[in-house]
């Protein structure tokens, strides 16, 4: 029977094994379940993403993370932060931001859905491994105030070359920036002595996400609501990281014969190289439910001069494209 059940498993391995080589393409979404706001990195060797559990608010009290060599093959890390780990956690854990400075990881998000007067809004959790567990580093928000009208969600931080790390966040239609510590957990007033400056640019409504290319600042944001179909990704080009951000145009958008609500993304970028991967998350056609919410990834390619093709959104996602080991 031992040996029965032994072969059984060897040769499911050997099957999946096979069927992975087969896989020429992610296809989109890239991988099951309900899973919005993703946020992509490569962190260790490895292409990350970071989603929010797409839910009804009350039962938002984990995230998951996926992890791939090739971007065609995804596995799945549970519950890398949950509830228990954040004191302060009792629902909406959205947005996820993710990245390794220090030699830890930091895992910013957004908590409890919060308004004027009640504790809530941005968190950070550390850990020493991508795949967590991750543990809230404060026990309480770093970001609990509403300032400029902006809810603090939707957190992105940016490291420039210089080092200085920026944090983009904010909901309800207003975007506001600050400054991080090195060590990643408090907010460093300006030089004018304000933590947050606002910086929403016209048709922002959440979701904003930087990077930086070729010397220029791409700022990009969503628009419309994230329930609806219309849902949208738009951009700026800057030449510093704090604007101004003169909206330039739509980059990501429902397409009918493909998904609607497309929005709320990240870029990935393959290290060293000019390719990059827009990650967001899209509402399939049949489906109406505001959390029916999928992970998909298309190429994000620039025209000559600098600005950004609108991204055609597809079935087949992106082929593989795997990382080099690192050493
Ligand atoms: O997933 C929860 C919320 O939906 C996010 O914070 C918004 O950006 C929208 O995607």
């Amino acid at each position: 029977m031992k040996r029965i059940m032994i072969i059984t498993l060897a040769l499911g391995c050997l099957f999946g094994t096979v069927e992975a080589k087969k896989k020429k393409t992610s296809g989109n979404p890239i991988f099951e379940g309900w899973y919005a706001d993703p946020e992509g990195a490569v962190m260790d060797g490895r292409y990350w993403v970071f989603p929010t559990y797409s839910a009804p608010f009350k039962e938002q009290l984990h995230l998951d993370a996926f992890s791939s060599r090739d971007l065609v093959n995804w596995e799945k890390h549970e519950r890398v932060l949950e509830k228990k780990n954040v004191p302060w956690l009792w629902q909406a854990l959205w947005a996820p931001a993710i990245l390794k400075a220090n030699d830890r990881f930091y895992l910013f998000f957004s908590g409890n859905d919060v308004h004027e007067g009640e504790v809530g809004g941005i968190g950070v959790a550390v850990s020493d491994k991508p795949e967590g567990p991750y543990v809230d580093a404060l026990g309480k928000p770093l970001i609990n105030e509403i300032v400029n009208d902006a809810q603090p969600i939707d957190q992105f931080v940016f490291r420039d070359d210089d080092g200085q790390y920026y944090m983009y966040y904010g909901g309800w239609g207003h975007c506001n920036m600050c400054r991080l510590s090195s060590d990643l957990l408090s907010v460093m007033p300006w030089e004018d002595g304000q933590k947050f400056h606002e910086i929403t640019p016209d048709g922002y409504v959440e979701g904003p996400f930087m990077m930086k290319r070729g010397g220029k600042y791409y700022f990009m944001w969503s628009e419309g609501g994230w329930t609806g179909p219309d849902y949208c990704v738009a951009y700026a080009i800057a030449d510093s990281p704090t604007g101004p951000f003169r909206r330039i145009g739509k980059i990501l958008q429902r397409d009918e014969s493909v998904a609607r609500g497309a929005g709320h993304h990240s870029v990935i970028q393959v290290p060293g190289k000019d390719e990059y991967y827009i990650i967001y998350h899209r509402r399939p056609l049949s489906e109406t439910d505001e959390n029916h919410r999928a992970t998909c990834i298309d190429k994000l390619e620039f025209n000559e001069d600098g600005t950004i093709r609108p991204v055609k959104i597809t079935f087949e996602g992106v082929k593989k494209r795997t990382l080099k080991k690192q050493r």
